[in-house]
């Protein structure tokens, strides 16, 4: 089987410290939290960044502060912003990151609820806008797709060329649809050949998915924006403990892990000068 990739997803937009103090707000945080996942094993972070009261923000100078303070620490690592940002921020506050030039960033194709009254909006005209912009920039989307739906959008929308194949995708499990074997052999079986896959098990559903992921011969998301739990009632003390429970699981299972280039050369990434 081809190495496991593990995304760390060590920040979010939603996720506080009030629910894991460890979830990093400031610069030094989250190079900080960079640096553990990578050291774990993570070769790609997904990266969100906030302002030092936490507030999220998608503030292309805060990327940058950010990107530079964990390639420092982490010079090989993916850096993969978000181009999601938190919910009720305008498409074109969102795709700030992009003028940074990074490998990869994330495209959801799709609208959801994200509870109570909120709802992630990702009309037809932003998800083509924001693939059109990636691929003027030449950044890899981790297209982000949280139902089977938003595959069939992203494939119609790759027909019409606004999204380039081979896609990568992501699916994020257990907020809008269920998070069980079946549903994820139904993702993977929904997506064209020659794609690659990560999963990303929200709360409890991390390190199932995690393992079914690993056994399927996909990759791996975990992190505080997924989960800040290593084991029931446990916080994690940082996104590397959560990194380093993947690396076991897998070690258990005989796949390898990763180093960013070999992650590169699975996704078809060329590295940045
Ligand atoms: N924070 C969510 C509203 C992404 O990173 O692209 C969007 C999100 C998805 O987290
Ligand atoms: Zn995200």
């Amino acid at each position: 089987m081809e190495k496991l990739i593990i995304t760390a997803a060590i920040c979010g937009a939603e996720v506080t410290k009030e629910n894991n103090p460890a979830v990093p707000y400031t610069v030094e945080e989250i190079a900080r939290e960079a640096e553990s996942a990578y050291k774990a094993g993570a070769s790609i972070i997904h990266l969100h960044v906030r302002e030092d009261d936490g507030t999220p923000t998608q503030s292309k100078e805060r990327f940058k502060v950010c990107m530079e303070a964990i390639l420092e620490r982490c010079p090989d690592v993916i850096i993969q912003p978000s181009t999601g940002g938190a919910v009720g921020m305008s498409d074109d506050e969102r795709l700030q990151p992009l003028e940074l030039n990074p490998e990869m960033a994330t495209l959801d194709c799709g609208t959801l609820n994200f509870g109570g009254d909120e709802i992630f909006v990702n009309t037809e005209n932003t998800i083509k806008y924001f693939g059109q912009r990636m691929i003027e920039r030449g950044v890899k989307p981790e297209v982000e797709v949280f139902d089977k739906g938003m595959i069939d959008y992203a494939i119609r929308f790759a027909k019409q060329g606004y999204i380039l194949e081979p896609m990568h995708f992501d699916f994020v499990l257990g907020v809008q649809m269920t998070a069980t074997a079946r549903d994820l052999a139904f993702m993977v079986d929904s997506i064209p050949a020659g794609s690659t896959w990560t999963v990303a098990g929200i709360g409890r559903h991390e390190f199932p998915m995690a393992a079914i992921g690993i056994a399927m011969g996909g990759h791996v998301r975990v992190g505080f924006e997924d989960n800040v739990y290593l084991s029931k009632g446990v916080l994690a003390k940082s996104n590397g403990e959560l990194v380093e429970k993947v690396v076991r699981i897998a070690k258990e299972l005989g796949r390898e892990i990763a180093t960013p280039d070999e992650a590169r050369e699975i996704l078809g990434l060329k590295k940045r000068k």
